[in-house]
């Protein structure tokens, strides 16, 4: 187990909003020369790059993420690096190649380096005919290449597992809120994009339908769900570990608005729907993530006035 025995950790596409935020947790546990932050860019301001080893690292590169693994001694991989949503649907071609052509690098290094791998999934692998509540297991039948990418990078984990003992592991993660690093292009942003806005201006022009309700997860449970699955012993995952449903909290664009007018006199939000309302309605309402719970016990700790009130917080001493 990485940070057991020694092992060290690669992070591909770490200064991201996830990986901000993964890279300073995983420091945290296991030491900040164990894990390597890397990304195909750079950010002066990023911890990921001023706490810690970084590398510069495009993820179709196999042959580096190969040396890279071994010149390291790297045993285990988060593989954050990817085309969200809203980009991806702006350049098909490139989402596929980067979310699938990437994962497949990945799954490759791991074959020739004995690597574990956690490979983060999305509530973007259920289509429109999936339950509105989503369960684990039902037909999935995206309407977005960065859905078709994500349930390509489930069934690769699965046969990377099956066929040559690879333990890979992945979380649906739905739409996630934070404060430390922009959203990446997504169709959630939203989200995250209304704090901001609410403090600086008062005002958002939100570009979901107010009645749009997805699932939604506040970055600490993010990452402690993450470190958890991880932690999580090999033999009390079942089928699913390539891509779990996580209980996590469903609100409308106006329930959050309407939280955060809460916490803010005057915060005004308008509703001008773009594009990305195509692709939110065709993502569940929320999902039932009672397999997570049973395999590795996951429940979240924060519901959405208790994350408006951290998340106001935070960007507030940012600023
Ligand atoms: P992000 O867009 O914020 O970060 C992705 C990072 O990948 C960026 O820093 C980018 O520079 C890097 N990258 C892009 N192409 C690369 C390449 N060829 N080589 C190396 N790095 C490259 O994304 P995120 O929100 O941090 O998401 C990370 C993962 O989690 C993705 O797989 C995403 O699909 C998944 N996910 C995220 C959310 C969310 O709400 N943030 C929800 C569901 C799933
Ligand atoms: C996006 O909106 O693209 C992501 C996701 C839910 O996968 N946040």
């Amino acid at each position: 187990m990485p940070g057991l025995d020694g092992d060290k950790i690669l992070v591909t596409g770490a200064l991201g909003q996830i990986g901000t935020e993964l890279v300073e947790a995983l420091r945290d546990k296991y030491g900040a020369s164990s894990v390597i932050a890397s990304d195909i860019r750079s950010d002066e301001h990023n911890n990921a790059i001023n706490n810690g080893p970084y590398a510069t690292l495009d993820v179709l590169d196999t042959d580096s993420i190969i040396k890279i693994c071994k010149d390291e001694g790297i045993g285990t991989v988060y593989h954050l690096a990817a085309l969200l949503s809203a980009t991806g649907e702006q350049n098909p071609e490139l989402c596929r190649k980067v979310n699938v052509g990437g994962t497949i690098s990945v799954l490759e290094a791991a074959r020739e380096c004995s690597l574990r791998i956690f490979t983060p999934s999305s509530i973007a692998v259920f289509g429109p005919d999936a339950p509105k509540h989503a369960p684990q297991i039902t037909d999935l039948n995206p309407t977005t290449v960065y859905g078709e990418t994500k349930v390509k990078g489930e069934l690769l984990a699965k046969e990377y597992w099956d066929d040559y003992g690879i333990d890979v592991r992945g979380i649906r993660y739905p739409g996630l809120i934070s404060y430390k690093a922009p959203a990446g292009g997504g169709t959630t942003d939203y989200a995250v994009e209304i704090f901001e806005a609410a403090l600086k201006d008062g005002y958002y022009n939100c570009f979901v339908r107010p009645d749009t309700r997805l699932p939604m997860l506040y970055m600490d449970d993010a990452i402690r769900a993450t470190l958890m699955l991880m932690d999580a012993q090999s033999g009390t995952l079942g089928p699913s570990k390539a891509g779990y449903n996580i209980d996590c909290y469903s609100f409308t664009a106006e329930e959050l608005a309407h939280a955060i007018s809460k916490e803010i006199d005057g915060f005004k939000c308008d509703f001008s729907p773009d594009i990305r309302q195509k692709y939110a309605d065709s993502w569940p309402d929320s999902i039932d993530g009672s397999v997570a719970k049973e395999e590795w016990n996951w429940s979240p700790n924060f519901d959405l006035d208790k994350m408006v009130k951290e998340m106001l917080n935070g960007l507030s001493k940012e600023h």
